[in-house]
């Protein structure tokens, strides 16, 4: 099925928290600035918490709230669901949106275990024999310097790929007063520091290298052990009671993987590195040259190559900001910089096209598998004594 009934593709939106509002401001801005094939419209937010919901739908332009997801997804004036809930409810409402018809775009990581994932890939690949499409949010893949990344490495840039460094370092867990929220508690989140920011340094390995992760040997560390319990389950953070309450998920994970080609990489995921806010960083050497990408600095690619002059090697800083990179051109003149919120609309435009013109997607429920089945073999290497572990073939 290919959205071609001439109305807008009207979309739910599950959950309403931090990205809730990022995926808000995709929805809303993508239309205003790429020329979509669809038009889009912000049908309704949902949420349990029926004034927070409101309030959410008032601030991010949301037409409707409502407090019942399983009403939503039966509604047949709806095309499309967004899944920005915790992951503990991920596969439920992703797999019921995808039975009903629904496409489907769904908050990494894609679940909270490989089990889920599973059952999740299958009702995608299940929904795509009916033209129903599912993605997962891994959106730095739409960050314009990591797609240019991704598309030099294919292209043969740096030759072939021998080493990647990947780390993702936050620092908001290093002060001891913050509260037990729900993504430091496993039943909610699946795991701490290695799922949700992790989870992006893996699939962006396999996205831009276009290799699987085949083994890892790591470990993973709960820093501060217990933290103060929260009045009411609430976002990141909340009121504390007093009280303290055991954290249930790592803060920190390192490991090492090999890729199906035999490249090395090194992981890092944590938020305890003290100072360091939102540093995703990556790094890939190749037998003719090397890129490096930060996040703290999106609009630029550093690029050495090795095949130049002796005297002219070393990394040089090309900027992502003309209109020849992915992206770029439908914002501002040339020269001007994006940030952390395109990537958001970004997403919103190539998922829009795929269902459009039934083109191919990434990353497919399948992609978010295989991450899920990478962050398994680390707790299981972990569980082992940083023993090397085998990850599961992702299903055919
Ligand atoms: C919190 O650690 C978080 O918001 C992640 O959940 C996001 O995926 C990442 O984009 C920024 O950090």
């Amino acid at each position: 099925m290919t959205q071609s009934s001439g109305r807008p593709l009207r979309v739910a939106m599950i959950g309403y928290g931090f990205m809730g509002a990022a995926h808000s401001v995709g929805w809303r801005q993508a239309p205003r600035v790429f020329d979509l094939p669809e038009a889009v419209e912000l049908a309704v937010v949902v949420g349990r918490n029926e004034q927070a919901v409101a309030r959410a739908a008032a601030k991010w332009g949301w037409a409707e709230h409502a407090t019942d997801w399983r009403e939503v997804i039966a509604r047949d004036d709806i095309d499309l669901v967004d899944i920005v809930t915790p992951g503990d409810s991920h596969a439920e409402i992703a797999i019921a949106a995808l039975d009903a018809g629904k496409h489907v775009l769904c908050e990494k990581p894609l679940a909270n275990s490989v089990e889920e994932a599973e059952a999740m890939a299958a009702a995608a690949e299940r929904a795509a024999e009916r033209g129903v499409r599912a993605m997962v949010g891994f959106t730095y893949r739409r960050v314009p310097a990591v797609s240019l990344l991704q598309d030099l490495i294919a292209r043969g840039t740096i030759g072939e790929v021998r080493q990647v460094r990947a780390a993702y370092r936050q620092d908001w867990l290093v002060d001891p007063s913050v509260p037990l929220g729900w993504r430091l508690q496993k039943e909610h989140a699946g795991s701490g520091a290695l799922g949700d920011i992790g989870a992006h340094i893996v699939d962006l390995t396999q996205f831009v290298t276009g290799e699987r992760v085949t083994r890892v040997s790591g470990t993973v560390e709960t820093i501060i052990r217990q933290r103060p319990v929260l009045g009411e389950r609430s976002g990141f953070t909340g009121s504390a009671t007093g009280e303290l309450g055991e954290v249930t998920v790592d803060d920190a994970a390192i490991f090492t993987g090999r890729l199906d080609g035999g490249a090395l990489v090194s992981f890092e995921a944590t938020r305890f590195a003290t100072g360091r806010k939102n540093a995703l960083t990556i790094e890939v050497s190749g037998t003719d040259g090397a890129l490096a990408f930060d996040l703290e600095r999106l609009n630029e690619l550093r690029y050495y190559d090795r095949t130049a002059p002796a005297e002219l090697q070393g990394f040089t800083t090309i900027l992502v900001t003309e209109p020849e990179h992915p992206y770029v051109s439908a914002w501002w003149p040339p020269g001007h910089m994006l940030g952390y919120e395109h990537g958001f609309s970004h997403q919103v435009v190539d998922f829009v096209t795929a269902i459009a013109h039934g083109t191919e997607l990434d990353p497919t429920f399948a992609d978010g598998l295989a991450v899920q089945r990478v962050l398994a073999a680390v707790e299981e290497s972990a569980a082992k004594d940083s023993a090397w572990v085998a990850v599961d073939a992702p299903v055919a």
